[in-house]
Formats: C-alpha cells, sequence, structure tokens
C-alpha cells in the first residue's frame, strides 16, 4: 500500500483546509469539508475491506449506501489538519441508507465526523442530482458574507443581485445565485434538510448570522466559489454606507451572460 498521506485527494485536503484557516474563514473548529471519493482512488492507498468503527449518523440517506468520503472531524481545527491528518479527518464509507458510516481511516483520538455531517451528506445528495460531477460540500464562515447578513436583506434576489454588483465576473461564477437561509439551530438534521432544498437550486447557501455553504466539482473550483462571493461581500461592507454612484447594471450583465455563455438565474436580471 502507498502511504494515504501523499494521495492526491488528501494532498488537497490538507491545503484546503490550511488555506481556509490562513484567510480567516475558520476560526477554531469552525467549518467543516467532505469530499466524495471514488473507490479506485482510495484502494491503492487503503483496504477498504477493514473497517476500524462503525458510527451511527442519525438519518437517512439511501443514495449514499457505498459512498467514501474524506471527512473534517466534529471539534477539529482547520489549523491543525496539516500537522495531524490522521487526527482530524477521517475516511467513511455508509451503509445502511445511511444510518451508518464504517469508519476507514483516521479520527485517530476516537473522533468522528464533523457535526454538520446531515449537511454535508443531503447536500451531496441534492448536488448530485443536479450534476453528477459534484464532489466536494463546504462550509466555513468568511468574515464580510456574515457580516453581510446582519445588514442587508435576506431575500435571495436582492442578496444575489447586491454580490452580483460587486464584482464584475460574479454573475460568472455563481449565474444560479446565492440562496439564504435564515438562522436556524446547526448540527441538526432540520439544518440539513434546509440546506439540502436550497442546493437543489444554487450552489452556494448562506447560513444567515453563522456562514455559508457550498457545492462543486473538486474543492479548488468550490474554495474559488466561495472565494468570490466573499469578495463580492467585502466589497459590499466596504461601500454600503457611502452614496453609490456606479454600479453594474442589469444591461451589463446580459453582455457578460453572452460573452460567457452562462444564464443568469431566471428572473433575476430585469
Ligand atoms: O463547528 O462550523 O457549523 C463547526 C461549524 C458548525
Ligand atoms: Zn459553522
Amino acid at each position: 500500500m502507498k502511504d494515504i498521506l501523499t494521495a492526491p485527494f488528501m494532498v488537497e485536503m490538507i491545503r484546503t483546509t490550511t488555506n481556509m484557516y490562513d484567510h480567516g474563514w475558520d476560526e477554531r473548529n469552525g467549518g467543516n469539508i467532505s469530499l466524495l471519493l471514488d473507490e479506485d482512488e482510495i484502494s491503492g492507498y487503503l483496504d477498504t475491506g477493514k473497517v476500524l468503527r462503525t458510527i451511527p449518523t442519525g438519518f437517512t440517506a439511501p443514495e449514499l449506501d457505498g459512498k467514501f468520503f474524506l471527512v473534517t472531524g466534529t471539534g477539529k481545527y482547520f489549523k491543525n489538519v496539516q500537522y495531524a491528518p490522521d487526527v482530524n479527518l477521517g475516511i467513511v464509507r455508509l451503509k445502511d441508507q445511511g444510518q451508518q458510516a464504517d469508519l476507514l481511516w483516521g479520527y485517530s483520538d476516537g473522533g468522528q465526523f464533523t457535526s454538520e455531517f446531515p449537511a454535508h451528506m443531503m447536500s451531496h445528495v441534492a448536488r448530485m442530482k443536479v450534476n453528477p460531477e459534484n464532489r466536494v460540500v463546504m462550509h466555513c464562515h468568511p468574515a464580510n458574507l456574515l457580516a453581510m447578513t446582519y445588514v442587508h436583506t435576506l431575500d435571495e434576489r436582492e442578496f444575489t443581485r447586491t454580490l452580483w454588483q460587486m464584482c464584475t465576473e460574479c454573475v460568472v461564477v455563481f449565474p444560479d445565485g446565492v440562496n439564504v437561509l435564515p438562522w436556524m439551530l446547526c448540527g441538526t438534521n432540520e439544518i440539513g434538510e434546509a440546506t439540502a432544498e436550497k442546493m437543489k437550486t444554487a450552489r452556494l447557501v448562506v447560513w444567515s448570522l453563522h456562514g455559508i455553504y457550498g457545492a462543486g466539482k473538486d474543492l479548488d473550483e468550490t474554495f474559488g466559489l466561495i472565494e468570490t462571493a466573499e469578495k463580492a461581500a467585502e466589497i459590499y461592507m466596504k461601500i454600503a454606507h457611502l452614496p453609490r454612484i456606479n454600479t453594474i447594471t442589469d444591461e451589463q450583465m446580459h453582455l457578460l451572460e453572452k460573452r460567457f455563455s452562462i444564464q443568469a438565474r431566471e428572473g433575476y436580471l430585469d
């Protein structure tokens, strides 16, 4: 067997958690990531027949039976992933209608997957149906997006339009816009179900007064998605209290749609 710490998916996960910490998006134990893995991707690194222990998930998701995920651990700090990946990360395979997870590697201090596992797994189910290439669900607490939920209406169309207006490329990077949940208790199946419902129509879901969820085909793309929305929110927070003299118009956004062959969410542009 090859050393699992050299596996491309592991290297990328360690780089991503470190980078997210360095961006200030994941203070203390804030944030969590789940990455869907193919069996061939891991088989050279891990005996998939060897189960270390089985962890109940507390929800049902039959679509995920037999699927492997690399997931950040509950209570663990992104800051520390690079120094002790096997303590802070784990690889699980779901079974029994998604109600149980076999631990194949990691959580070596007796830990388990993130408290937001329901939101992650239910979001994977939702996104896979929209795009079978989806492999990543990422949650974090970027300061400007969070700040924006204190001072901006939470209406999804308005919230999305404001972000699109803050950088020319926003509408190109997230043409589906941003869906928004009101404050809800985190770590529950309820917020998991609500997040997954919102994931049916957009790859970004804001958790008001808490943070954001992003989904995508790989870690880099999902990071970039959140990075772009956070940059837009940063500009909003710099200018919201100042008189607005210029803006990106809907007409200009229609030009971007044509130039980049994208379609802004139906009804979001005039
Ligand atoms: O503690 O970010 O939402 C990790 C979280 C919970
Ligand atoms: Zn959080």
